[in-house]
């Protein structure tokens, strides 16, 4: 896996107009100004949207699909311009991050924090730079070009990914077997950027039914809820349904998190004070007589405050 960077630029080049008709590309195109994001009928010539794509990495830990293509025709990009990717962070469930990961283990997919913070997939772009999603990540990471499209608006290139567990751009150590969730947006000339979709990256361990039949329905049932960033709720921080001193547990448990967003009341992508104040709104609301103090744990966050640089890690 040494050679793996020398592998993607050359690629970049060889690979451009290599046919994958067994997959998926990733198909952009001009829906009324804004980016679309989608698959193309071959049979019928139409482009429909799609937001979710799949891919099963072999044993090098990389992998060229899916590719991105562009049309020429009425829905065609703007031409000689350069196609760009975002990725972008999103949230599942409590968790927040560009990375999410799940053991692929189960009847229903449940993503989480990677196993570490160093973990990454990595997209090369068509000159070669490279941006990686990360495990630590919480903030949008700006992309490269995938490709310049065509005379007439066309592209078709095929750039790789690459699942790495520590940074160090080889597979010298294995990422954790499971399935990788991350969310990009495509860019182009002066067409509003796409909505996001996202990518389910399996290790080769993960079986299709785990891949194909859980995960990417469980994206596709979730899409408006990974989207949306800033999640609110009355106070029942443990989802059972009832605001109470659990609640409040799980709260104090969480000060200063910026990642497991269980207790972000107020949807700000940070545990504190604030949601507090949600919490104990809700409680009242729900008829209880006595709230816990929140002294403690607010020193606590003071304390923390004080002793180091603001983070949001
Ligand atoms: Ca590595
Ligand atoms: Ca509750
Ligand atoms: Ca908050």
């Amino acid at each position: 896996m040494e050679n793996f960077r020398f592998l993607a630029v050359a690629c970049a080049a060889a690979c451009a107009t290599t046919s994958h008709a067994q997959h998926l590309d990733i198909l952009a195109y001009n829906s009324g100004g804004k980016v679309g994001v989608g698959q193309y009928d071959f049979d019928n010539l139409e482009t429909s949207a799609r937001s979710v794509f799949t891919v099963q990495l072999p044993s090098t830990y990389a992998d060229n699909d899916p590719g991105f293509s562009a049309n020429p025709g009425p829905q065609a990009l703007p031409t000689r311009t350069d196609l760009w990717w975002d990725f972008l962070p999103f949230r599942a469930g409590d968790y927040l991050g560009t990375l999410l990961y799940w053991d692929a283990v189960g009847p229903t997919a449940e993503f989480e924090l990677t196993p570490t913070a160093s973990y990454s997939v990595t997209l090369f772009g068509a000159n070669g730079q490279s941006a990686a999603a990360t495990g630590g990540g919480t903030a949008l990471v700006p992309g490269q070009v995938i490709a310049r499209t065509s005379s007439n608006g066309s592209i078709h290139q095929h750039n790789f990914f690459f699942l790495d567990d520590n940074g160090d751009g080889t597979n010298s150590t294995l990422p954790a077997t499971g399935i990788y969730l991350l969310s990009m947006q495509l860019r182009i000339g002066t067409l509003l950027p796409s909505d996001p979709f996202y990518l389910l990256v399996a290790t080769p361990g993960v079986s299709l039914a785990a891949l194909s039949g859980v995960a990417e329905p469980w994206v596709n049932a979730n899409l408006d809820a990974l989207d949306q960033l800033a999640v609110t709720n009355s106070g029942d921080f443990n989802h059972d349904g009832f605001v109470n001193a659990a609640d409040y547990t799980v709260w104090r448990d969480s000060v200063s998190a910026t990642r497991f967003l269980a207790a972000d009341g107020d949807g700000s992508l940070l545990v504190d004070a604030a949601d507090y104040g949600v919490w104990s709104s809700g409680y009242a609301a729900g008829g209880a007589t006595a709230v816990p103090e929140p002294a403690a744990a607010i020193s606590a966050l003071l304390l923390i405050a004080a002793m180091r640089p603001a983070s949001r890690g």
